[in-house]
């Protein structure tokens, strides 16, 4: 008999067609919206594998309720939404989809860097608010991105094209904080390993690329941010729970830091009433880091090939628990 797969929300077709033509039975859930818990529990109690979503809440005890699952296959590089933890002790293989959207990724946060050194976003709300009147010599001035310091925090896949991107455009000095360090960023790059204050006292933009785990979580707060340059921009493409929302608010507001740029926010979806959409250095975007038609298509691509190459080898292309593999 074929195994099922529950596919939780409508994505590239190429997914489907992959697996079924490889012989699996999909079901793929047709709502508009992320499924509740229950809904999602329910579906997959009757399926053999789930390829899931980053809104999909996958804690412990949807495990112990779904322990017969044989692979979970996530459409997402980002895993923060599932409990590996819980997963491996089921022995359950946990898939992402890295490196297939990091271009996209890597070119929001470039888009957000220039985008707030000049306050167009805000620019283009004065325009729509009929408040374009005259040239201003000095009103609303930004500023220039060459010979700058880009900071990375997180120099992986994305932050390093971030980085390549900055380089190339700007000539800008790469400096990094990780848990462990990036040789061939070094090499590459040129970029320097730094400790985390250094981090933020020598950034004038800094971009946060690093997962969300229990050691990032929240840490650009009042705290870090009081360490950064009055004139720095701090970007954040990664998850919006790395950084503090209203300890950013206040930096912003009271001049601590000069501007943000966030593709991600905490929580989301931000409040319309947000006072971060008024300010005249910020930009804020809804989560579209991966929204390409290459990235999307990438990654329904990379997530069916996840759940395929097991069947059919026994390995998984990008597994993120690979010590379930060891029998
Ligand atoms: C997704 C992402 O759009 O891959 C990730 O980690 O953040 C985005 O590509 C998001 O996770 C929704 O699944």
């Amino acid at each position: 008999m074929s195994k099922k797969v529950l596919v939780t929300r409508i994505i590239p077709g190429i997914a489907e067609d992959m697996l079924k033509q490889a012989g699996f039975d999909v079901t793929v859930w047709q709502g508009d919206r992320a499924m509740t818990k229950d809904e999602l529990t329910q579906y997959a109690r009757q399926a053999n594998i789930l390829l899931s979503l980053g809104s999909n809440k996958l804690d412990r005890s949807f495990f112990e309720t779904c322990k017969h699952l044989e692979i979970v296959s996530q459409f997402a590089v980002g895993f923060d939404n599932i409990d590996v933890a819980a997963a491996t002790d089921y022995k359950i293989p946990v898939c992402n989809t890295p490196d297939v959207l990091s271009e996209a990724t890597a070119d929001v946060a470039f888009a957000l860097m220039i985008n707030v050194s000049r306050k167009m976003f805000y620019h283009h709300k004065l325009i729509q608010k009929g408040e374009w009147k005259q040239f201003e010599p000095l009103k609303n001035l930004g500023f220039e991105l060459t010979g700058k310091t880009l900071g990375i925090f997180g120099l992986g896949r994305i932050g390093s094209i971030m980085a390549q991107r900055c380089k190339g455009a700007y000539g800008m000095k790469v400096i990094y904080h990780n848990r462990t360090r990036n040789p061939k960023a070094e090499t590459e790059l040129g970029a320097q390993y730094v400790d985390f204050n250094t981090l933020l006292r020598d950034s004038d933009i800094l971009s946060v690329h690093s997962a969300l785990t229990d050691e990032t979580k929240g840490l650009f707060n009042k705290q870090a941010f009081a360490k950064m340059k009055t004139t720095a921009v701090f970007i954040n493409t990664s998850r919006g729970a790395v950084h503090n929302e209203a300890d950013l608010i206040e930096a912003l507001q009271n001049g601590t830091i000069w501007g943000a740029g966030l593709d991600v926010t905490n929580p989301e979806p931000m409040q319309a009433t947000n006072p971060l959409l008024e300010m005249s250095s910020v930009a804020v975007l809804p989560h579209i880091g991966s929204a390409t038609v290459e990235a999307r298509t990438g990654m329904a691509r990379l997530a069916a090939e996840n759940i395929i190459s097991y069947y059919q080898t026994g390995k998984p292309v990008t597994i993120v628990n690979p010590t379930v593999l060891i029998p």
